[in-house]
């Protein structure tokens, strides 16, 4: 029964190989790939179309702050060749379109059901089988249940007194409607400075008639510089890709740029002055990149927080305005943003800034929003607040493997989360998660985590179907070694210092752990390669 109450039907049920939650990047190449290596597999999706977090983040100026020339499937050399990226940070109406376009290539869609949430997965011991049961109603089973659910889909609303009276439009960044908003002649509030907040907030000033930002940590964000690509450099790029596939692969990232071989306390003061401008005026990943020890060493860190600071201080006209703006925490240790005119927008008549850190917001009213120290009255309010990142995502799935464990309950205790190399966990068997918890996903380029996840589950399903084993179910001792290694990779830097949603500070009441490896791609895939060439070592095979 799943926590719904809901009986699974276990007779005249579909049943498939495979079933992948979620049409996003990570759903529709597990699709591909296990199409044509023989499996059945259905992918269910609850928007109405492909995309995944590209579907639903449609909030006005959306788009990725990784290279569109990266942020790209690799694994097909003629897709490489057929799609062309218009400029360097694709916006999201772009990257939507070539999620189509991917799905139209490879005729997907007759393997998705759309509109259709999954709720409950059970592991039943009895068949060695997945029951499914979806928001429809409808129950289907499976020999491997496999999660493509990203791991920023559960959108986080705070749990503000008053929302429900509030007379204006609201809405969460994340869940953004397919209508235009239209904020001509409104009075926006925006809640929320992380990247979503970052990209949208210079968007919406320029539409609305004012645009108030509740503001409660100040961000560190460099310029993106995005421009368009002329057709030379996407030739040359067509022709290089099976160098760019391999540097991709071979990378600490997912990108070729490599991080520089150099530490930050080796330059004398002027020299990393020079350093930092010319990263600032390149903009993008050459500031985070621009030394190698930026997120280790908190002298090296102090430098380049200390060269964005002033970039404040003199962008910004009101010196009262720019103190507000200026970041405290360890420079990179929440995501880096790369923006367009960020703390320009607050030179800006219609843009007013609250720090909600000394006034934090009390409630929502029919009217607008108060905080301990004023009212503002708004007619639309946007949530740019984030998400339940990592483990929210599989949470919104009652997931239930071997005996009942129920996967909630599993990670509800302890300061971590417990899988073995980010994919599987212990009681869970032929249960894959798409860059889960432990693995490196959003601290390297989520395309290229993608595409490795996603080989290495179908070389695994490959492996067992070749060698007539019914079972694949990480080892106690395997993840319990695995998430060890990855709390003493995270304890060697910055990151676990600073609040962020990478430790699950932004969620309360959720145990706070470093949830991404930290100990860089290449070297993971090496990880994984070596695991399943020792035949799948630290997992138990049935
Ligand atoms: O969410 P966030 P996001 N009262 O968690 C504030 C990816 N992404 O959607 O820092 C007041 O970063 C919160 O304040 P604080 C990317 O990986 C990528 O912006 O917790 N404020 C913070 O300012 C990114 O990291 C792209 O003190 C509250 C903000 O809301 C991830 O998504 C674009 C609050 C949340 O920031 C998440 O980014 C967009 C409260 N109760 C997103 N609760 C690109 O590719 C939260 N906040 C460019």
């Amino acid at each position: 029964m799943t926590s719904t109450g809901h009986q699974f039907q276990t007779d005249h049920v579909k049943s498939f190989d495979a079933v992948v939650v979620g049409a996003g990047f990570s759903g529709l190449y597990m699709l591909y790939r296990l199409r044509e290596a023989g499996f059945s597999t259905r992918a269910y999706e609850a928007g109405d179309g492909v995309g995944g977090v590209w579907y639903w983040n449609r909030y006005p100026g959306a788009r990725c702050d990784s290279e569109s020339i990266y942020y790209n499937y690799t694994f097909s050399k003629e897709l490489y060749q057929e799609w062309t990226w218009t400029s360097k940070f694709p916006e999201q109406p772009e990257i939507l379109r070539y999620l189509n376009f991917v799905a139209d290539k490879f005729d997907l869609r007759q393997d998705i059901q759309f509109k259709t949430r999954i709720i409950g997965a059970h592991y039943d011991g009895a068949t060695n089988r997945w029951l499914i049961h979806m928001d429809d109603g409808t129950d289907v089973s499976a020999k491997y249940f496999i999660t493509g659910v990203g791991c920023l889909s559960a959108a986080n609303v705070p749990n503000f007194k008053g929302l429900d009276q509030f007379e204006g439009e609201w809405y969460h960044t994340g869940h953004w409607p397919q209508k235009k908003v239209d904020f001509k002649g409104k009075r926006v509030g925006i809640i929320g400075t992380g990247s979503s907040g970052v990209q949208a907030i210079p968007a919406i000033a320029k539409e609305a008639d004012d645009l108030i930002v509740f503001q409660r940590t100040p961000q560190y964000t460099v310029p993106a510089r995005n421009h368009p690509y002329d057709p030379g450099f996407i030739d040359r790029t067509k022709g290089n890709y099976n160098v760019i596939k391999q540097q991709m692969r071979e990378s600490l990232s997912g990108i070729p740029e490599a991080l520089r071989d150099r530490s930050a306390l080796e330059d004398t003061a002027e020299q990393r002055q020079q350093v930092y401008e010319a990263a600032w005026g390149k903009g993008g990943f050459a500031f985070p990149l621009a030394y190698k020890d930026l997120t280790f060493n908190e002298e090296a860190n102090k430098s380049a927080a200390d060269f964005i600071r002033a970039r404040i201080r003199e962008v910004i006209h009101d010196p009262e305005v720019a103190e507000k703006l200026l970041p405290t925490y360890y420079y990179g240790t929440k995501r880096p943003i790369f923006d367009t005119h960020y703390y320009e927008t607050y030179n800006r008549e219609n843009v007013r800034l609250v720090d909600v850190r000394k006034a934090s917001i009390e409630e929502i009213t029919n009217k607008g929003l108060r905080t301990t120290k004023a009212e503002y009255n708004l007619d639309t309010i946007i949530f740019a607040t984030g998400y339940d990142g990592m483990t929210g995502p599989l949470f919104k799935i009652d997931i239930r493997g071997r005996n009942g464990v129920i996967l909630k309950e599993k990670w509800a205790n302890g300061e971590q989360v417990r899988t073995y190399l980010g994919i599987t966990t212990a009681d869970f068997p032929n249960l894959f998660m798409i860059t889960g918890p432990e693995s490196p996903s959003v601290l390297v380029n989520m395309p290229t985590a993608i595409e490795q996840h996603v080989e290495w589950i179908t070389d695994c399903m490959t492996y067992l179907r070749n060698h007539g084993l019914e079972t694949i179910e990480a080892k106690v001792e395997a993840e319990e070694a695995w998430s060890k290694h990855c709390k003493e990779v995270a304890d060697a830097t910055l990151y676990p210092k600073t609040d962020s949603w990478y430790t699950g500070a932004n969620i309360s009441g959720k145990p706070r752990g470093f949830m991404i490896y930290l100990g860089g791609f290449n070297r993971y895939s090496q990880i994984c390669n070596e695991v399943a060439a020792k035949d799948y070592e630290g997992f138990s095979l049935l």
